[in-house]
């Protein structure tokens, strides 16, 4: 059945790139729809580029334009339990997000094989490096989803694989997605604000599963394991046991894929552990979706990861400046400061829109480093009891100000928030280029 069938008005929620893409899909489909937008912002992003056709609510809700709609399709930074929402699911209109469209499209289409990614963190990582292997290998890829390239943007080129990092926001709207092979990579505390709980938030994770022809799962996280018996399951993990895992070869660390030596954990450029584990989710989603990896593992060695993840990006006078404003939960943050090597003073900086997190899981970790905590944004506050140093500022610029003269040789500047940027910035990446830029200035 053709899932537009009976569906005439569609009410677009949100703006920004997901909602532009919205729009520019629902255009390019061959049956005429009415198309109105809806953004709670009194200027949305993107509203410059919307067609003339479109109607736009700006700066708050239109009910009755909800709930004249055949179907809504919401923004994932909107929350279903918000009140106008909930109106509209007790009306009986169907809701949906830009995945569950971007499913609808790829079955109307013959069924492309897809590939997705969840996790509480390496959900960037891991899809832009199957993405490179996978193209190194010989493949046109299409990839996107949370990672900042709409899904439904995707679909405009030709691809012979779809691989979409999907964020729980994302997969609570989605329910029809066909999958080669699914990665859930890891469960830790994240989006409190949104989530009754741990158990609310990780259900909405494991929505990836559905209609997975795989589950590849974390062996040392059994978090990351659908409740549901009967699925196939793929294992990976930094033990001997997995299906997709480490070992030695030759005297010689190695990633193993089903029993098979691929390369030497020290050949890979990225580092830190978790990095090993995010390269064994990614030969495991390749092997599950039939690609042959080998012309690409060139690529999986000298791939050095995404920019504001652990990224040096001045180093003067035995001073490094690390921008790691994509850590924007405890989890990501303790990944960063594990195995860390700084022989002089650590200049951490922490802080922002703290999305309702208890951080005091952070605090055995702080401890024993040599660390000046240098605590800013909505929540500096929380941070405070966590380190004896922890010093309390508005903004980053008023931190660099403070420890500048401070710095010497062997220290290392470190902006690895543990939080959410939009207190003060409009994402984390032009948090990540204010301080990128702040160390190029002052290094
Ligand atoms: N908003 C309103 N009213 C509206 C619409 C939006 O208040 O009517 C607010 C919401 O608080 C929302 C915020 O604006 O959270 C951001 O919305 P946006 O228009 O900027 O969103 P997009 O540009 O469409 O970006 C979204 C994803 N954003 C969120 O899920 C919050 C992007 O993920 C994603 O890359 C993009 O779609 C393409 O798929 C970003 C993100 O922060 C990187 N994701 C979260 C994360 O990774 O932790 C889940
Ligand atoms: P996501 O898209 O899930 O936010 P990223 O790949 O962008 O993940 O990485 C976000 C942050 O988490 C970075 O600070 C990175 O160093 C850290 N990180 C990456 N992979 C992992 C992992 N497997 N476990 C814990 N932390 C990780």
């Amino acid at each position: 059945m053709n899932p537009w069938d009976k569906i005439e008005k569609v009410v677009v929620v949100g703006l920004g790139i997901t909602g532009l893409s919205v729009v520019n899909h629902l255009q390019r489909l061959p049956k005429a729809l009415s198309i109105k937008v809806i953004d709670t912002r009194t200027a949305p992003p993107g509203s410059e580029r919307l067609s003339e056709q479109v109607q736009l609510h700006q700066g708050g809700w239109n009910l009755e334009w909800l709930l004249e709609a055949d179907l809504v399709v919401v923004n994932p930074g909107i929350a279903l339990a918000t009140p106008e929402l909930k109106q509209v699911a007790q009306a009986g209109i169907k809701i949906v997000g830009d995945i569950e469209l971007f499913a609808w499209q790829v079955a109307k289409q013959g069924d492309k094989p897809v590939i997705a990614i969840t996790g509480s963190n390496g959900k960037s990582t891991v899809t832009d490096l199957t993405g490179v292997v996978a193209q190194a290998s010989g493949l046109t890829v299409g990839v996107g989803g949370n990672i900042g390239v709409p899904a439904l943007d995707l679909l405009e080129q030709d691809a012979d694989l779809y691989i979409l990092e999907l964020s729980s926001f994302q997969l609570e709207t989605t329910s029809t997605l066909k999958l080669s092979a699914a990665a859930f990579l890891n469960l830790s505390e994240d989006h409190m604000d949104r989530y009754d709980g741990m158990d609310d938030y990780r259900e909405a994770k494991l929505r990836i599963f559905e209609h997975a022809a795989y589950c590849i799962v974390n062996h040392q996280d059994k978090a990351t394991y659908p409740d549901e018996k009967g699925k196939s399951l793929i294992t990976f993990g930094l033990d001997e046991k997995s299906d997709f895992c480490i070992g030695s070869y030759l005297g010689k660390e190695h990633l193993f894929a089903q029993d098979n030596p691929v390369i030497a954990t020290d050949e890979l450029t990225l580092v830190g552990r978790h990095n090993v584990a995010n390269a064994l989710v990614v030969l495991a989603l390749l092997t599950q979706a039939n690609v042959d990896y080998t012309k690409g593992l060139n690529a999986l060695k000298s791939y050095s990861g995404l920019t504001h993840r652990c990224q040096l990006v001045a180093n003067n006078n035995g001073i490094k400046w690390v921008n790691d404003s994509k850590a924007t939960n405890v989890a990501s943050t303790i990944a960063a400061l594990s195995g860390l090597e700084c022989p002089g003073t650590l200049y951490l900086l922490v802080g922002g829109d703290g999305k309702g997190a208890d951080f005091s899981e952070l605090e055995p970790v702080l401890q024993p480093l040599n660390l000046e905590l240098c605590c800013y944004g909505a929540d500096a506050e929380c941070f405070l009891p966590l380190h004896e140093s922890a010093k309390m500022f508005t903004t980053m610029e008023d931190v660099i100000g403070d420890i500048l003269p401070k710095l010497t040789s062997g220290d290392m500047v470190m902006l690895s928030p543990a939080c959410a940027s939009f207190d003060q910035y409009p994402n984390f990446m032009k948090r990540g280029d204010a301080f990128t830029q702040l160390a190029l200035l002052n290094a």
